[in-house]
């Protein structure tokens, strides 16, 4: 045991009546939710980089936090699992997700990188063992260090290119040895600054022979994960290609890896891109591409991707809906891309921001199950499409011509009357469950 959370106890289910801040008040792992156990249903992981590997820093100032393993030692980094682990047990959370920089310390050469990270992913694995904590995913840190300055697999340097798909096997090949469940790529630094010095063209060419590599491997490997794509339309970059889960459809199908590949949603993201987490995840879902999640809300006012916890239950309860709808977790789950504010020193904080982040996400799916059991706002949405389900409307969408349907107009006398949307009334009814 190292002493960083001495005194702080394990977190368990203590129901609303408690007056523990180390205790959860609505998440039981056991309970039911539509014949579903609470914690199959959630799939909560932590977040190394923010929780580990972040020092505090924000664009005017640097470090905070003072972390006995920060340091670029592998002795360092090695303390850091062991505390990573001993938060793991604390939460009781089934999974956890990293990048190779968050993990282990920056070779003197790629060699050594990967060097680095295999013997980190063996001591993980070693953990592994005795905690019950499993990988949700692993990933590539390609934004960070400065050689990925001008993108990762869209670099105009044929060398980055290569020296990022050497990187992303590496990760690819520890996800797998440790029995990760996904494989996530998130291109921050895939889109640019300014077109003046950019060849859009080459550079899409170049993320779709990567993601086609990366899809070829996986299968050569015998990697049963899913491979996850994370939108976002910008930060760090000014504009990145992978903007919403719309653009992300389109590159998929041109480069026919629609089948392959899915995407891991994050809140903040969808935000940054002018929609709703839910409006996100319900599109994933129609396309067939919904993965995971990541769990993470932004400020409203200051508009950057501020990756705080989760604090709204009206806003989750809108997403887990769209969860549920689309069948629920598979190999996905939610993970928390969430830090600290940079004041919150202390290593109680890290422990609290998970908690109450784990309830608000429980008392949400909690509200999202009952309604969608209750079934009146599905039954209405159902009805407000009713017509469809006729035969002779049925035939607009497969038969009919523009011809056909334009007679029918006229021999039939069809005259549309204006339905109510009844939007404020299926808020009531929202707001009666939420
Ligand atoms: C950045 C972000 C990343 C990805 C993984 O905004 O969300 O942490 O989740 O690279
Ligand atoms: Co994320």
């Amino acid at each position: 045991m190292t002493a960083f959370f001495k005194g702080i106890p394990k977190v368990k289910f203590e129901g609303r009546e408690t007056s523990s801040d180390f205790a959860f008040r609505h998440y039981d792992p056991d309970e039911l939710i539509m014949g579903k156990r609470m914690e199959d249903h959630l799939r909560f992981a932590v977040a190394y980089w923010h929780s580990f590997a972040w020092e505090g820093g924000d664009p005017f100032g640097g470090r905070t936090f003072d972390r006995p393993w920060f340091g670029d030692t592998m002795d360092l980094a090695r303390q850091k699992a062991d505390v990573a682990f001993e938060m793991f047990d604390i939460l009781n959370v089934p999974f956890f997700c990293f990048h190779d920089a968050d993990i282990r310390p920056e070779g003197a050469n790629f060699a050594e990188s990967l060097r680095n990270l295999e013997e980190i992913t063996d001591y993980f694995a070693l953990k592994m063992e005795t905690h019950r904590t499993r990988l949700l995913w692993g990933t590539a840190n390609l934004f960070t260090h400065r050689r990925f300055m001008s993108g990762a697999a869209t670099n105009p340097d044929p060398d980055v290119f290569a020296y990022a798909a050497a990187t992303v096997k590496s990760c690819i090949d520890a996800t797998h040895k440790l029995g990760g469940q996904n494989y996530v790529l998130w291109g921050g630094r895939e889109g640019y600054e300014t077109l003046l010095n950019t060849d859009l063209a080459r550079e899409a060419e170049q993320a779709g022979r990567f993601l086609q590599m990366v899809v070829e491997y996986k299968h050569k490997i015998g990697f049963t994960g899913n491979i996850l794509i994370e939108p976002k339309p910008q930060e760090p970059s000014k504009h990145q290609y992978d903007y919403d889960v719309a653009t992300v459809y389109g590159f998929l199908k041109r480069f026919g890896l629609e089948g392959e590949v899915k995407v891991n949603i994050e809140q903040g993201h969808a935000i940054l891109a002018g929609h709703s987490f839910e409006h996100e995840l319900a599109l994933a879902a129609s396309l067939g591409l919904f993965g995971s999640i990541d769990m993470n809300r932004n400020d409203y006012q200051s508009g950057w991707d501020t990756d705080q916890f989760p604090d709204s239950v009206p806003e989750m309860a809108r997403a887990y809906y769209e969860v549920l709808r689309a069948g629920g977790f598979t190999t996905g789950g939610t993970n928390f891309d969430a830090k600290l504010r940079r004041q919150s020193l202390d290593p109680a904080d890290l422990i609290l921001a998970h908690v109450g982040a784990i309830d608000i996400c429980a008392r949400s799916l909690k509200a999202a199950a009952a309604l969608l059991e209750d079934g009146s706002l599905e039954a209405a949405r159902s009805a407000r499409y009713a017509g469809w389900d006729l035969p002779e409307n049925q035939l607009m969408l497969s038969g009919a011509t523009l011809g056909d349907i334009a007679a029918r107009v006229l021999s039939e006398g069809i005259d549309p009357q204006p339905v109510s949307g009844r939007q404020e009334r299926l808020e009531n009814l929202w707001n009666r469950f939420v």
